[in-house]
């Protein structure tokens, strides 16, 4: 897969000094570990290169036993710098946020990704398969046709993608080809167990206490099935939960019996931040679009932000959805 795109890529690397990586404004696993796959095979590759990973913040705590020897730059530390090639992950460049300033002067632009959306056409080269399971699993297809030979290493940053993006493999973004991959990865002996248990289970103790709140906080419509809750500034302050601690918490409001849309309503700046997850029902990534033009998302998993505060989001997002779940 991939071959001629992965020699092109090799031969305009080769002709760049200086190449920036960067991805999603909203980190994951996914486009944080495709970046740094990224870094380790271009520098193998060629020795005297410039390549810097920029991204709109720096990485969060979480990430850091991905990170490992390799470092990250925040946007304001590296906003003046020029990049002969630049090479976006796991997105359009219109979602790194204010990274797309350094990227779209880049003298040649590659996209790797595996996602449906985005403004296809801008891009000089782009490796992209919405038939992958993860954007990690691409940069496998990349290293074998550089004739790379797989080490603990890569393996681990591969891995780390693929169960982030298909759930453990439990979601149908799950392909064989992704199975197929894992077999050759614990092949190479890494510690499998520990990066799942880095990626699915292991949060701060700050969350764990947020958590706490938030189940007992929750509650359901009158129908009962959609469910909801919230975090206001307060239940930050008293647990001592930073902002990278909220991410995980809307999935913990799923599989509920019965309950059809799950939403957690997150105090902010200038309003509320909406998450939502459904059970199918409802496209919920629709529904926020609706909302909103800058809200969205996929199906079954969206969100966006509402100028008004928390209790008057969910009286109104509860009398739409209700509404929704009738017809
Ligand atoms: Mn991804």
């Amino acid at each position: 897969m991939f071959k001629e795109k992965s020699s092109k890529l090799h031969e305009k690397i080769k002709e760049s000094r200086s190449i920036l990586i960067t991805g999603t404004k909203k980190e994951d696993a996914d486009s944080i570990s495709a970046e740094i796959l990224l870094k380790i095979i271009i520098e193998h590759e060629f020795k005297e290169k410039r390549v810097e990973i920029v991204n709109e913040e720096d990485p969060p705590e979480k990430f850091k036993f991905l990170l490992e020897e390799v470092k990250i730059f925040p946007y304001v530390r590296r906003k003046n710098e020029k990049y002969d090639l630049g090479i976006v992950v796991d997105c359009g460049s219109e979602r790194t946020g204010k990274v797309n300033n350094i990227y779209k002067n880049c003298g040649y632009k590659v996209k790797i990704d595996h996602h449906s959306f985005g403004n296809e056409g801008n891009y000089d080269l782009e490796i992209t398969s919405t038939n992958v399971g993860s954007t990690t699993e691409i940069i496998y297809h990349i290293i074998k046709n550089w004739n790379l030979k797989l080490n603990k290493r890569l393996a681990k940053l591969i891995y780390a993608g693929l169960i982030a993006d298909t759930g453990s493999f439990q979601y149908d973004l799950t392909k064989p080809s992704s199975l197929r991959i894992c077999a050759e990865l614990l092949e190479t002996g890494f510690d499998f167990t520990k990066t799942a248990e880095m990626i699915n289970l292991v949060r701060t103790y700050e969350m764990k206490k947020l958590l706490g709140l938030v189940l007992c906080n929750m509650a359901k419509s009158k129908g009962g099935n959609i469910i909801y809750s919230y975090i206001t500034n307060e239940m930050l302050k008293k647990t001592g939960a930073t902002n990278s601690d909220i991410g995980d918490i809307i999935d913990e409001l799923c599989f509920i019996k019965d309950v059809e849309i799950s939403i957690l309503l997150v105090e902010e700046e200038g309003g509320t931040r909406v998450s939502m997850r459904s059970k199918g029902k409802i496209n919920v990534g629709e529904f926020c679009k609706k909302l909103i033009s800058t809200g969205g998302g996929h199906p079954r998993a969206a969100g966006c932000k509402l100028n008004m505060s928390i209790w008057e989001a969910k009286d109104f997002l509860l009398q739409k959805l209700e509404k929704a779940l009738i017809y």
